[in-house]
């Protein structure tokens, strides 16, 4: 069995998990937040077989789309760490579609 770790956009979030539910796949959501936007996205946590895994893959690939986003570096983490000045221009950056761990489990119980 594997554990699917897939951070994602909220925009693709409420589809990609109502697809995977209609497939019968398990799925919890975590609200959670990007490290270099600190903005809002959303984790899955997904327990699939292994047979089942490529599968489940496709679909997270199939609807989560990467989306252009324009950031003030001063609101970012480069501001403070990476030594770039206060006045530097607004960047483009591609965000998405998602970011995927997946993980061996050991063991999977429910009580
Ligand atoms: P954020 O950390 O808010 O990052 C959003 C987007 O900002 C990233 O999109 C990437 O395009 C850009 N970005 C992040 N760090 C950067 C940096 N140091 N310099 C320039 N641009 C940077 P994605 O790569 O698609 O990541 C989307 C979200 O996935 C991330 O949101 C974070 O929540 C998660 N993520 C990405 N890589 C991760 C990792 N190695 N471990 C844990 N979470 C990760």
């Amino acid at each position: 069995m594997k554990l699917i770790i897939a951070i994602v956009q909220d925009e693709d979030a409420g589809r990609l998990i109502s697809t995977l539910m209609k497939q019968g796949y398990g799925v919890t959501k975590l609200a959670t937040t990007g490290g270099f936007l600190r903005a809002g996205n959303t984790t899955l946590l997904v327990g699939v077989d292994n047979e089942r895994l490529q599968a489940a893959l496709e679909i997270v690939e199939s609807i989560c789309k990467s989306r252009k986003q324009i950031v003030n570096p001063n609101m970012t983490p480069f501001d403070s760490t990476m030594g770039m000045s206060t006045m530097a221009a607004n960047l483009e950056i591609m965000v998405g579609g998602a970011t995927l761990f997946v993980l061996d489990v050991e063991s999977f119980k429910k009580f």
